[in-house]
């Protein structure tokens, strides 16, 4: 008997309206009679998931049925944002929602609001892993996400006097209409105990402490196909027989449900502080939770699709998973798969290795020390005893292989081993080099950033295995940054090019250089991005009480705040023309090209140097935003709060963005593309995937500046020999930010960070100082580019144009082809 579902088509706006209704009273989660906003979007969520899990069930049928390569993408973050706009665009129902939810008295735009973002990330990698699912799905691929489900999503974020305040930001505070608890689907996770070696020499692990993963599945639908594919994440558990009665009756309430308690912590939030050893411990716990119940349900489905075999063939196993692994964050993964095809599957190293290392690769996603992975032996070991056995046998067969095969490597065998034991006291593994010595693949992603780990991070290696190493340049899916984000655009781009296929072939954006110079183009095209503008003054209004005019440039930084993107360097190029217009007569301020710069990120909790810059933007803001000598011919505005939902806003509405990162120090960037993708133009350096863009939209349509990867080394030694004279424009803004203008706050460590007493060492390590003259010059260039408002116009299509390489499609179809050796597999 297979049920049946009233199935909405794009004509039926009464059914569809029927079913919404439907869901308001048999779905309950309020009580009755009430059908307000929150209602209104809850039961339109629940109507859309009807269709969803009917096509995912079919997706997964098939999928079982042709029993194709699979690809199991492991990350600790996904940045998912919203999903209602982007459900119902993907299953081309938006007109007939839209309508349906007329007929109840309401606005799609404005019900779609009600949703909260799912932030289980933190900035570029989880956005990236958000964007892959989408492209997988449309593409028809076999591929599925596994994360964690966090309690609380990434930190919301408020701006007081004081700076950046954070909370918790309770996402599940009602529930998710989006997840769908999958109560059969539930894995054991050990933690602690020994290992203890059997007579017959295979070893077991014991008197551990066992909770349970529990498997919550988001449903991930294709754009304009059946394929529906599933984001699991897993939370944990105690059960029932874990709960002390005898110790509650007792009046210990805590110790009886002790380890409730301990199960309860591992999904609480993403990156727990890591200062303590508890921290430690947890966020091990974390990556080990995510890698185990993963694998142990790929096993699983392995085995079962396996089935009809008269007996189970592991050397099948590379041939039907392919596992990625989201930087070194799901490592454990490794270890993790060799115990359980050793120790429980009864396998031998020798054929559990040659499994392993076929099946798992790694993708870096970052050259910053400070945030290349490094766990104490200790804390490991009594963790995880059995896993740390394991790394330490891969660490001594690593250093018996470079014995053999590369005696030249001799002497820095302790730079490659995954142990490092150089401080007896303090033995650290090194999870990079753990993932590098057991994947198939290691990738980089951007092609700058893939030649700074075959070259530099990791060059021993590449020398040893020259043919693991390859750039996949990241990408941004086009459907929900830009078709659903900038629906003014999409319609004109799909009225130029007489189609709407660009949203699954980007490159066929590249049919609108053709029409660069047509004046109707220019109107139809500059009256869309006035309507994003107007839309994103009118937030701005809203969230910060800051009154922003449109017809200014409207100038935007949105990102993690780190010393790197170098936020310090916007904010003080700001400052400086603050102070020149002030020092202007009023006939000098008539040219004067007036701008709004908005800037807008969270800032680590603990990393003073970040927070001390928000302060700076904020205070800077409160002076010039009120400055009579200014007026419009100025704003800084710091956008509370950055998330996607935000970016879909800040996106479409800018007309200039900045990427100004130390060259070699920002791995890709993915804005960067979400910016030129729709018409911004980027103020960058030749960084990431700033380099790429910059090549495909044309050098004359990107302003350039800064110093160039290749100099960065010679120019910080330099810098702290003392070889470097500062601009005399970059000491007075220095000298203008300490002279207290821009109120009480002691800005001094943010200037010594310039000037040679920072975290970082002697001098300016992000050489901000060394970039400002070339910084200004180049805004300089913004500014009267931006006066000829048809050559800026002419510049913003060519951006467009010639983002057509950076839609994740195409990067999907890559790793497909390239890394996961997997192909289509389109349910009929
Ligand atoms: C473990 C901990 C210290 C940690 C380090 C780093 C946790 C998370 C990160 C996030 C890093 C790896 C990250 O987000 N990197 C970004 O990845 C994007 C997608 O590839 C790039 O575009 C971006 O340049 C890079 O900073």
């Amino acid at each position: 008997l297979v049920p049946t579902i009233a199935h909405p088509t794009p004509e039926d706006s009464f059914g569809v309206a029927a079913n919404i209704k439907y869901h308001a009273h048999f779905s309950p989660h309020f009580s009755p009679v009430k059908f307000e906003p929150e209602q209104a979007f809850y039961s339109t969520a629940e109507s859309v998931r009807d269709t969803l899990i009917q096509r995912w069930n079919e997706t997964y049928a098939h999928f079982h049925e042709v029993n194709p390569k699979q690809t199991y993408y492991l990350s600790m973050e996904y940045l998912q944002g919203r999903a209602l706009t982007n459900a119902v665009g993907n299953l081309g129902l938006t007109d007939a929602y839209a309508a349906a939810l007329n007929r109840l008295g309401y606005e799609l735009e404005n019900i779609v609001e009600q949703e909260r973002d799912a932030a289980l990330g933190n900035g570029g990698l989880g956005r990236l892993a958000s964007c892959f699912l989408d492209s997988m799905a449309t593409l028809n691929l076999p591929a599925w996400g596994y994360g964690l489900r966090y309690k609380y999503g990434l930190f919301m974020q408020k701006i007081t006097s004081k700076g950046q305040e954070e909370y918790a930001e309770d996402w599940l505070e009602k529930f998710s209409p989006w997840e769908i608890v999958r109560h059969d689907i539930v894995y054991p996770i050990q933690f602690f105990g020994e290992v203890q070696a059997q007579p017959n020499g295979s070893v077991k692990w014991i008197n551990g402490e066992v909770i349970q993963a529990l498997a919550y599945d988001v449903p991930i639908p294709g754009y304009k196909t059946k394929n529906t594919i599933s984001l699991r994440i897993w939370d944990a558990r105690a059960s029932a027989k874990d709960f002390d009665l005898y110790a509650f009756n007792d009046g210990h309430h805590e110790k009886a449900a002790h380890l409730h308690s301990k199960a309860s912590q591992i999904c609480t939030i993403l990156y727990p502080g890591d200062t303590t050893e508890d921290g430690k411990l947890l966020r091990l716990k974390q990556q080990y939770f995510l890698c185990s119940a993963s694998l142990q349900d790929i096993i699983a489905r392995f085995k079962e699709r396996q089935k009809d075999s008269n007996s189970l063939n592991w050397r099948q196993f590379p041939n039907k998973v392919a596992v990625q692994m989201n930087d070194t964050h799901p490592t454990l993964g490794i270890p993790e798969l060799m115990r359980l095809l050793m120790d429980i599957e009864g396998l031998g190293w020798d054929e559990a290795w040659s499994i392993t290392s076929s099946t798992v690769a790694y993708t870096n996603h970052t050259v910053l020390p400070e945030a290349l992975e490094k766990w104490p032996q200790s804390v490991l070991a009594k963790l995880l005893p059995r896993h740390m056995e394991i790394i330490a046998e891969i660490d001594k067969q690593f250093q018996a292989l470079l014995h053999t095969k590369r005696p030249d490597l001799e002497s820095k065998i302790s730079d490659l081993r995954v142990i490092d034991s150089s401080n007896p006291n303090k033995v650290v593994i090194r999870m990079a080099h753990l993932c590098v010595i057991s994947s198939h693949t290691v990738n980089g992603v951007a092609e700058l950033h893939s030649n700074i780990l075959k070259n530099e991070l990791f060059s021993d290696f590449s020398s040893l295995w020259p043919h693991k190493f390859q750039n996949k340049t990241n990408g941004i899916t086009p459907r929900r940054w830009l078709r659903f984000c900038s629906p003014e655009l999409s319609t004109i781009i799909t009225k130029w090019l007489r189609t709407d296929k660009w949203v699954t072939n980007l490159d066929l954006l590249r049919g609108l250089r053709e029409f660069a110079n047509d004046k109707q183009l220019h109107k139809e095209w500059a009256a869309a991005k006035l309507a994003a503008k107007v839309r994103l003054a009118t937030y701005i209004l809203e969230v910060t009480g800051v009154k922003v005019d449109p017809s200014t440039l409207f100038d935007t930084q949105i990102k993690r705040i780190h010393e790197y993107k170098r936020q310090l360097l916007n904010i003080m190029g700001v400052i400086y023309r603050y102070k020149k217009i002030k020092e202007m007569s009023p006939e000098q301020r008539i040219s004067v090209v007036p701008r709004t710069v908005m800037l807008g990120g969270k800032a680590f909790a603990t990393y003073a140097q970040a927070k001390r810059i928000v302060k700076l933007v904020t205070d800077v803001g409160a002076v010039v935003n009120n400055d009579p000598d200014v007026g419009d011919l100025l704003k800084v505005v710091f956008i509370p709060n950055y998330n996607v939902t935000v970016a879909e806003l800040a996106i479409p509405g800018s007309e200039l963005s900045q990427h100004i990162s130390t060259a070699g120090m920002e791995a890709s960037g993915t804005s960067n593309m979400k910016f030129a993708l729709n018409g911004c133009l980027i103020i960058g350096t030749l960084d990431g995937a700033n380099v790429e863009i910059r090549e495909e939209i044309g050098e004359e349509n990107f302003f350039l500046f800064g110093a160039r990867a290749d100099d960065i080394v010679r120019l910080r030694k330099e810098r702290e020999q003392g070889k470097f004279t500062p601009d005399p424009r970059f000491e007075e803004t220095q000298d203008y930010i300490l002279s207290g203008v821009f109120g009480s706050f002691n800005y001094q460590p943010l200037i010594d960070s310039l000037e040679g007493n920072s975290g970082y060492g002697r001098g300016d390590y992000f050489l901000v100082g060394y970039d400002f003259p070339s910084y200004l010059d180049a805004k300089a260039k913004v500014d009267e580019a931006y006066i000829d408002q048809d050559k800026w116009t002419k510049m913003s299509i060519l951006s467009t144009a010639g983002s057509g390489k950076f839609s994740s499609d195409r990067t999907i179809r890559q790793y497909a082809k390239d890394i996961w050796h997997i192909e289509e597999c389109q349910v009929p």
